[in-house]
């Protein structure tokens, strides 16, 4: 099958991010055909800066493969670096209606948050992450449950077109993982943890020095009563026991057993020391990439010629059935 992701370089890649989709991507590239990008065309609807953004790109890319993502077995890749996204973005967008990107929660979400720059990237985003995907004729796309709408919009167009122009992309799958799809804030359990948040302490990254890890995990949010089980009344605790388990492969119900009995000091440290003993070599493998940047760059080119000769196939197609006189 053709798998197809990407994450946005704004923030740091959180524990959310990794457990809500890398860690399925280092799954499935054992046995799929796969392509990971660094989507930083995404990331300009926020306001970036030049050189921020370019080393936060490089050091997305450095992460991905210090997770395990490896360039032999998937297409790894930065967006911008393969032109075929904004150019079917924009044909795509011919074929959206406004009012489907009105009502995208993440649309009216991030207008709330960015009062002062609501602008048309923002609106057309789920467009562009529609390109992304059906430019490869990708079959299934592993994300968080936050992007299950986006991929709603992104099989409509393929449908649509394909109704219009005949037979031209696949409709896409979304992949959405049954436990983890959506790890809460360590402040504010009963939000989703985003990797822009301002507070510090509401998210962990994967490259978080152990010490910030425990002490992140020793003020994480819970409630009052003293009982180590996963249930709705508990986000905080259940969010807790989801990455435990997430980062040591025993189950939830294993944890609970674990813990029985015990208070949640000891229980935030057995979390802390788990999700830092399981970055430990993760950490170890990205400082070695991010100090050969010659390696990167070439890992990063490589990527964007293969993805790129996949892409340009599908713009002919496209080109051809919408009526583009061929160059
Ligand atoms: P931002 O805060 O900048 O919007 P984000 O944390 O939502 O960023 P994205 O780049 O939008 O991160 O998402 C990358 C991938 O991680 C997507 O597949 C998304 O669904 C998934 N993801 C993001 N946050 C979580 C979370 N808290 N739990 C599980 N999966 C998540
Ligand atoms: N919009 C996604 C990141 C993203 C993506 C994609 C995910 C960009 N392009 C294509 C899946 C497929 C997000 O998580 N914010």
């Amino acid at each position: 099958m053709r798998i197809y992701s990407g994450i946005q370089p704004t923030g740091c890649i959180t524990i959310g991010n990794y457990i809500g989709a890398v860690k399925n991507w280092l799954e499935l590239q054992e046995e799929n055909d796969c392509l990971f990008a660094v989507a930083n065309q995404h990331a300009l609807t926020v306001r970036q800066v030049p050189q921020e953004l370019r080393e936060r790109t490089l050091s997305f890319f450095a992460q991905f493969l210090a997770c395990g993502l490896d360039p032999e077995k998937s297409i790894l890749y930065v967006q911008s670096n393969v032109p075929e996204h904004s150019e079917l973005a924009w044909i795509l967008s011919c074929h959206t209606y406004i009012g489907e990107l009105e009502r995208m929660t993440q649309f009216k979400d991030k207008s709330r948050k960015n009062e002062d720059n609501i602008n048309a990237g923002l609106l057309t985003y789920p467009v562009l992450m529609a390109a992304d995907i059906l430019l490869f004729g990708s079959d299934l796309v592993p994300v968080g449950k936050d992007q299950k709408q986006h991929l709603e919009l992104a099989r409509d167009l393929a449908i649509r077109f394909n109704n219009r122009y005949g037979d031209t992309f696949v409709v896409p799958e979304p992949y959405i993982p049954k436990q983890g799809a959506k790890i809460t804030s360590l402040q504010n359990p009963t939000e989703k943890m985003s990797k822009s948040d301002k507070d510090q302490n509401a998210t962990v990254s994967i490259i978080d020095p152990p010490d910030v890890i425990m002490r992140k995990f020793k003020r994480a949010v819970t409630d009052s009563d003293n009982r180590i089980v996963f249930a709705e009344e508990k986000p905080g605790i259940s969010n807790l026991l989801t990455i435990y388990s997430a980062f040591t492969g025993v189950t939830v119900e294993e944890a609970e057993a674990r813990f029985q009995g015990k208070g949640y000091g000891d229980f935030k440290l057995a979390v802390g020391e788990a999700v830092a003993d399981a970055l430990a070599p993760v950490q170890k493998k990205y400082n070695e990439y991010l100090s050969d940047k010659a390696e990167l760059e070439r890992i990063m080119k490589e990527g964007a010629e293969k993805a790129h000769r996949l892409a340009a196939r599908t713009m002919r197609k496209v080109k051809k059935k919408i009526g583009f006189v061929q160059d």
